[in-house]
């Protein structure tokens, strides 16, 4: 068969020049690297030669006999070359840039309809949608639950402001869970606190163990890890002392089962520990050898609600890796809103035990129930929507 070879310094100019002489339906059979030059190795330079055929050459061959087409289908079923020519991964990187910028526009044109053309709410439920917004969960997601909340609430329901603050109560109550009471009733049940520095986590044992709505008609031990400040240390002997609660302190990991055994009368042993930063992994890795064989039943993340829900939900991803099982809020009474607090428990993935709001250490602290998501999300100072506006179209930047 009659066949072409072009050399060229790259393969797009091997390919112009094959399409410039044998047509756009050239057939190309082969491509390789060839080195030109001299004998001596700086003086040799690396090209592309292709070999191309016009589909009458192939075809007049093939018409010939089955050799060349047993050439061909041998070619075909060679494996490509493990490393692919610089030209053709040129060529495939802008590929995949292309695919992936139309993949990034055809997200944005859908996000255009779903979040600016948001079908017009029902006024019960457009005035829901923004008193979730003001109060904290994040925009898109609100966008997300009142069009879920239109497709899923009967004619009936979405004219009734009791009925759709219900159905959005449940819907949140099922990603904001409140955590089951203490479930084992084994002695010594023990529930560590854990969390950034001054998050509340000493102040949260002090109030369980004594408010007696809580822990506080129970016999309690303390364990504090927190020996880094002998102030805390101090802090925590002088309480224990005067609410009468046996306090352990642990140096090093090794002493957790003396202090453990020394407390196994106690119905209820509340771990104190040291505060971490997010950006201390060698402080986190050394909380983990104390808790460890302290064995918790519950380990709680500690979070000061008054934190921005961005630095909350870092903290939950950080914390992570010591096994947190519960999320408790502390500092409640430092701001006025807090549908965010749900952002975090949404990415955080852990149900809710404690929220703490007050220095005092008796009646600041409730158990989270989905009584406290009706108040943090119905606003009732949200903008108010004229009776006579039936209709509300809520706009989302996106
Ligand atoms: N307003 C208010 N203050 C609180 C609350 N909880 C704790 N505090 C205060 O926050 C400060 C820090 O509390 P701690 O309990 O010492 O915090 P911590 O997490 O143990 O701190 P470190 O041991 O240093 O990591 C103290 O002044 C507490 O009185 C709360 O719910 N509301
Ligand atoms: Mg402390």
């Amino acid at each position: 068969m009659t066949t072409h070879k072009f050399v060229a310094p790259t393969m797009k100019d091997a390919l112009a020049r094959v399409k410039e002489e044998l047509g756009e339906d050239a057939l190309i059979l082969k491509s390789e690297k060839v080195k030109t030059g001299g004998a001596l190795t700086f003086t040799k330079r690396e090209l592309i030669e292709v070999t191309a055929a016009t589909p009458d050459e192939v075809k007049a061959d093939l018409q010939g006999g089955p050799e060349f087409a047993q050439t061909l289908e041998r070619t075909l079923q060679q494996p490509p070359s493990a490393e692919p020519m610089p030209q053709q991964n040129a060529e495939l990187t802008m590929l995949r840039d292309e695919v992936n910028k139309l993949r990034e526009d055809l997200t944005d044109i859908g996000r255009y309809f779903k979040y600016n053309n948001l079908p017009n709410l029902p006024r019960e439920l457009a005035r829901l949608y923004e008193s979730l917004r003001q109060s904290g969960i994040n925009d898109r997601w609100a966008t997300d639950l009142a069009q879920e909340a239109l497709v899923q609430l009967g004619a009936e329901e979405l004219v009734s402001a009791q009925a759709v603050e219900n159905y959005m109560v449940n819907r949140l109550s099922r990603i904001a869970q409140p955590a089951p009471q203490m479930t084992s009733r084994r002695p010594a049940y023990t529930i560590a606190v854990a969390g950034s520095p001054g998050a509340g986590k000493t102040t949260l044992v002090q109030k369980l163990s004594s408010d007696p709505g809580i822990y506080g008609k129970r016999r309690i031990g303390i364990i504090s890890i927190d020996t880094h400040r002998m102030a805390a240390v101090e802090q925590l002997r002088t309480f224990t002392r005067i609410a009468g609660v046996q306090l352990e302190i642990l140096f090093q990991p090794s002493q957790a089962a003396a202090a453990r055994a020394r407390l196994a009368n106690c119905e209820v042993i509340l771990v104190d520990t040291f505060g971490c930063s997010v950006g201390e992994p060698d402080r986190m890795q050394e909380l983990k050898t104390f808790l460890d064989p302290l064995d918790p039943d519950e380990i709680h993340l500690v979070l000061n609600a008054s934190v921005r829900d961005e630095d909350q939900i870092y903290a939950s991803q950080s914390f992570r890796e010591i096994g947190i099982t519960h999320l408790s809020f502390t500092r409640l009474d430092e701001s006025m809103r807090h549908g965010y607090l749900v952002n975090v428990i949404k990415a955080a993935e852990r149900p809710v035990a404690w929220l703490s709001k007050g220095q005092g250490f008796v009646g600041c602290t409730e158990r989270f129930t989905p009584e406290h998501l009706r108040k943090w999300i119905v606003l009732s100072e949200a903008v108010d929507i004229p009776a006579d506006e039936t209709v509300f179209s809520p706009l989302v930047n996106v």
